[in-house]
């Protein structure tokens, strides 16, 4: 059976960036689910026409076309229900929905305002106008902006992660003594900022680093 799921890939095609590709990606390996990545660049938006929509991550799953990481994580869940869950007990689960929410709406903030301008030096050309007239736009403010304002943005990064660190010096993953599809969102998040940084984001074999080694040991990904 063929499952594709269609990545974010840089100009170099073996950097893949994208923080809810990647939480996918963990997802599968946590289902034990094999997977070919097709890279997708920002511009590619014809090649997952199909879906109808012009995001990534996108999965094909035999014959069943699903976007939106939440979407497929759910379809995996209901579909491979006899592989480890990706939630946890039904009662635990809102507890995931609150890690999804705090990622999104304070880690990729607090990320992108340290890296987006990295992210546009590895980009396709077509891609790199693509980024710049989107962000641009999104942020009200120029690329160039936020290197400038780095220092700053750093800082305040560091005192987002302090609640993820305690948390984790303390326990070995999120979800408890294996990692569930909280560590992947987050696990994503911090993976999309250090694979496009250009300095060291966070502090070598510090506790994050040691978690995220932890992770990618679980699935076979180190
Ligand atoms: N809510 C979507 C968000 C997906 C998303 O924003 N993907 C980005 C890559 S990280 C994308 O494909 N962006 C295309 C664009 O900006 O045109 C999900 O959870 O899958």
């Amino acid at each position: 059976m063929s499952r594709l799921l269609y990545d974010l890939a840089a100009a170099d095609e073996s950097i893949r960036f994208s923080p809810f590709c990647w939480r996918i990606k963990l997802a599968l390996a946590h289902k034990n689910l094999a997977f070919e990545s097709i890279p997708w660049h920002f511009t590619e938006k014809d090649k997952i026409a199909f879906s109808g929509q012009g995001k990534v991550p996108v999965l094909v799953d035999a014959d069943r076309v699903i976007s939106d990481s939440q979407a497929i994580a759910e379809y995996l869940e209901i579909t491979y229900p006899n592989e480890a869950s990706l939630f946890g007990e039904p009662p635990a689960r809102p507890l995931v929905s609150f890690i999804k929410t705090w990622t999104e709406t304070v880690l990729h903030p607090a990320l992108a305002h340290v890296v987006l301008a990295d992210i546009h030096a590895l980009l396709t050309p077509e891609d790199q106008t693509y980024f710049r007239q989107t962000r641009e736009g999104y942020y009200k403010r120029r690329l160039e902006d936020f290197a400038v304002h780095r220092t700053e943005a750093t800082a305040a990064l560091n005192s987002t992660l302090k609640p993820l660190k305690t948390t984790l010096e303390k326990q070995p993953f999120l979800a408890g003594l294996a990692p569930n599809y909280a560590d992947h969102i987050v696990f994503g998040a911090l993976k999309w900022a250090v694979t496009v940084s250009s300095t060291p984001l966070l502090e070598a074999n510090g506790v994050l680093e040691r978690w995220m080694n932890a992770v990618e040991e679980t699935y076979g990904l180190a």
